[in-house]
């Protein structure tokens, strides 16, 4: 899918991205979704890094509680925006689908708001669906914390926009579609440096922002995650209400009595971004299984696990519930939780051992 430019340190990702619309011009309109999505994320990590100076930090002074039933704060909201705007205007998007939104989003709705008298009136969507989360962790962006945006682009399945439709239901059907269907996904990282890593379904390759040139730089080309590691991540205060297989299996790895026979540390910074980073660069397990209290964990399967299972999978990585690969599942809700363990397949493969041994209904 790459010409061997690709794999060369020091390319600029709108570089690759170009030389990638090249190699494969029927994957040429993410050239300027990748670009939208660069521009985007500098400003995001402009508004993240200065939060605190321009008073950006903590919540919306209305209080608002999104569709996720969490209080709002002021950066979810204006990177949503953000991202959302960077998105639409590239007249590649048909439908966006965000975390801070309650459901899809139409491209068209607004920009015909904004130029009425210059819509075609035969609308045609764009070719493209995005389901994103604006700033994931953003809980923790006033202590300084980790934080990141997570994106997956799928084809859109309707070629045109059925102005008499409910295009509500036309935005759902095209937006719910399983991880084995995107055409790209990634992470945008914003920590002691802004990384960008993405996959086009042909390896993961990391790029990180140089402020010097304004550009993302490669950095981290064809990722292989190690097939092993010594580290897991997840929330530990959950341990209490973890089915037995979990138990068990966390057991081993903290005590040493895995199939490693190596006592693994722990390593949880509470935003999947930053956690998911390190499981790909060191290797190990990271996860938010289910519990007695969250029956389908905590993560969203449509802009979080899927398009990070696909960036792992792309590494030479797995990405299970417990019971199933995460790419395979078939959305029912836009925002529909998953539980999700993801990393070295080692790792993830003696974790699926432990559920093996016991039946689907436990
Ligand atoms: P907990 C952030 O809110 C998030 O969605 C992920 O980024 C993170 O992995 C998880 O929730 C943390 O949840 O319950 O451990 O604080």
């Amino acid at each position: 899918i790459f010409s061997d430019v690709c794999s060369e340190t020091g390319v600029t990702l709108s570089r690759f991205m170009i030389e990638t619309a090249l190699a494969n011009p029927e994957l040429s309109e993410l050239e300027s979704i990748f670009s939208s999505i660069e521009t985007a994320s500098k400003t995001i990590s402009n508004l993240v890094r200065r939060s605190s100076l321009t008073g950006l930090t903590g919540y919306l002074d209305s209080g608002n509680i999104n569709i996720q039933g969490e209080e709002q704060k002021k950066l979810d909201v204006i990177t949503n925006d953000v991202l959302k705007n960077a998105l639409r205007y590239t007249g590649r998007m048909g439908v966006l689908a965000s975390e801070e939104e309650d459901a899809p989003v139409e491209v068209d709705d607004d920009i015909e708001e904004k130029y009425q008298k210059e819509v075609l009136v035969e609308k045609t969507r764009g070719k493209y669906v995005a389901v994103f989360d604006p700033l994931d962790g953003s809980s923790n962006v006033d202590a300084g914390i980790p934080t990141g945006t997570i994106f997956g682009i799928f084809e859109d399945k309707q070629d045109e926009c059925d102005l008499t439709a409910d295009d509500l239901d036309t935005c759902l059907e095209t937006t719910l579609q399983p991880g084995n269907s995107l055409v790209a996904s990634g992470y945008v990282l914003y920590s002691s440096a802004t990384h960008l890593f993405m996959t086009l379904g042909a390896g993961t390759y990391g790029f990180t922002y140089d402020e010097h040139i304004g550009e993302f730089v490669l950095t981290h080309p064809c990722v292989e995650i190690p097939k092993r590691g010594k580290i897991y991540s997840c929330n530990e205060a959950n341990r209490p209400y973890w089915d037995k297989p979990l138990q068990d299996y966390f057991e081993g790895l903290s005590t040493g009595t895995g199939e490693s026979k190596t006592q693994y540390t722990s390593r949880y910074i509470g935003s999947m971004v930053g956690d998911v980073h390190r499981t790909l660069l060191y290797g190990g397990v990271f996860g938010y299984p289910a519990d007695a209290k969250n029956k389908n964990g905590k993560l969203r399967l449509l802009y979080e696990a899927a398009p990070m299972a696909f960036l792992v999978e792309q590494a030479g990585g797995a990405a299970t519930t417990g019971r199933g690969r995460i790419m395979d599942i078939e959305p029912t809700n836009v925002h529909q939780r998953v539980p999700c363990m993801l990393g070295s397949v080692d790792d993830v493969n003696e974790l699926l051992g432990h559920y093996s041994k016991t039946s689907p209904a436990e």
